[in-house]
């Protein structure tokens, strides 16, 4: 039968209910990080906080932040929260930007996040007949690992694909049928491309939805890939800090992420001042695990810019939603001293008629920055007419400039010679720090 939600009693649990929990919750938590994590009793100490003064999440704001500079200042042990034998998994970023973060789970823990998964699954429609081709990448990063889980716990069939080899993801997603598919949206669209110049058109594949995240996206490259897959496209947030995806996810309303409340306190503050801000106000999204054992964040700082919405929702879930993220404070570019974030470019290209697939080249030439974006061609658009193509990057420009307030110098390139990525998408080339 068609379940609408994997755990109801929670995930349509009456407001008072969902605080009640969160309150019996908290207390517990920081009693065990308390006892347990040094590095984080420190902060409290110095900030002169007991968990006795913790009484409910009325009170969290008394406690101190953690930041990405803790985590790697308590890599890789420090923030530990139960002993190392009591752990069975670790899990890890990339580390491309600089970051390593390596998280910690117990049997109980991978539990907890398989559940949020499962839930992400069941709201983009998953039951026990649909197949779930998952190909986020398997091993260190969290995609792989945490809709597998969910995958399992739903009763999905799961085509444990990982990212990559693109044309064996083509078979196995036509030979069995794979009716729901897992990836960043970035490979979700090169599958779409991919099926296309094989000849496939939309409704030769199976799939019905697919679920997308781990990096940004927008609404506009949301509708181009519902329409190269024929399917409807969900978004799912969370980080490795976390536990990975599953944090938040979306439902069939398509508005907003609902945030697995009882696992995750939320709080968005703003990130110059830390000042907890009312729901509505954009800020820095900050996360407190309320039930992890083995890395129980309190107050994570995730750097994620987004906005809260209370209002209920229609598909019953009374979880609060948060927005896509709009980007990260560490994310945004600043050229001549303008904010320019890579999702308003992805805006205007996909508005513009133009495919998801582009470059941004930031430089610095005595002393002034150059910002060149790399744009393809759509293949039906392609031309050696030299004055067409200087027509059509003149008027790109425009558009740019308009959303931007700040000109790039617009580059048309031919079909698919921009190299595009397994998982998560590189679109930004910042050559200026290699001189600084
Ligand atoms: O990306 C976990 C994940 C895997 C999420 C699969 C969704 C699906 P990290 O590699 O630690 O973990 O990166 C976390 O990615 O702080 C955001 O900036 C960004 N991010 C994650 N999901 C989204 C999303 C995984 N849906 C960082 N939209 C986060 C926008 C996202 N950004």
């Amino acid at each position: 039968m068609m379940k609408r939600y994997f755990q109801p009693e929670i995930e349509t649990a009456s407001r008072d209910r969902i605080l009640e929990i969160q309150n019996e919750k908290i207390v517990r938590q920081v009693r065990h990080v308390y006892d347990n994590v040094a590095y984080y009793r420190n902060l409290m100490d110095q900030k002169g906080v007991r968990p006795e003064d913790i009484h409910g999440v009325q009170d969290i704001h008394l406690l101190p932040f953690l930041s990405k500079a803790d985590l790697r200042e308590a890599y890789p042990y420090g923030l530990l929260g139960t002993d190392l034998k009591n752990c069975v998994r670790i899990q890890s970023t990339s580390g491309t930007t600089g970051r390593r973060v390596v998280a910690f789970y117990t049997q109980a823990d991978i539990d907890l996040w398989e559940d949020c998964c499962a839930r992400a699954i069941v709201a983009a429609g998953g039951t026990e007949e649909d197949v779930c081709q998952v190909c986020y990448g398997y091993g260190l990063f969290t995609g792989g690992a945490g809709l597998n889980g969910g995958s399992h716990k739903v009763g999905c069939l799961t085509l444990p694909m990982s990212s990559g080899n693109t044309e064996r993801q083509i078979q196995f997603m036509m030979d069995l049928k794979a009716t729901i598919l897992c990836c960043t949206p970035s490979y979700a669209a090169y599958i779409g491309e991919s099926l296309e110049e094989r000849g496939f058109k939309p409704e030769d594949n199976h799939l019905k939805a697919g679920i997308f995240g781990a990096e940004p996206w927008t609404e506009e490259m949301r509708q181009s890939i519902e329409k190269s897959l024929g399917i409807k496209a969900y978004d799912i947030y969370g980080l490795t800090e976390t536990s990975g995806p599953g944090v938040a996810f979306e439902c069939e309303e398509q508005k907003g992420m609902h945030i697995n409340e009882d696992h995750f306190y939320v709080e968005i503050i703003d990130p110059e001042t830390g000042e907890v801000l009312p729901d509505g106000e954009k800020g820095e999204l900050v996360f407190t695990s309320l039930d992890k054992e083995a890395f129980p964040l309190l107050r994570y700082r995730t750097r994620d810019i987004c906005v809260l919405n209370r209002t209920p929702c229609s598909c019953g879930r009374t979880h609060v939603r948060m927005s896509k993220p709009m980007g990260r404070s560490d994310d945004m570019l600043i050229i001549r001293g303008v904010n320019v974030f890579p999702s308003q470019i992805e805006t205007v290209l996909l508005k513009e008629g133009y495919t998801p697939n582009y470059q941004i080249v930031v430089d610095r030439e005595r002393h002034t920055d150059t910002f060149d974006i790399y744009v393809e061609f759509r293949p039906d658009q392609f031309t050696d007419l030299m004055s067409e193509i200087q027509r059509m990057e003149k008027s790109l420009e425009g558009a740019m400039r308009t959303m931007l307030g700040i000109g790039p110098k617009v580059h048309l390139v031919a079909p698919r010679s921009i190299t595009r990525s397994e998982g998560k998408a590189v679109r930004v080339v910042d050559r200026r720090k290699l001189h600084d």
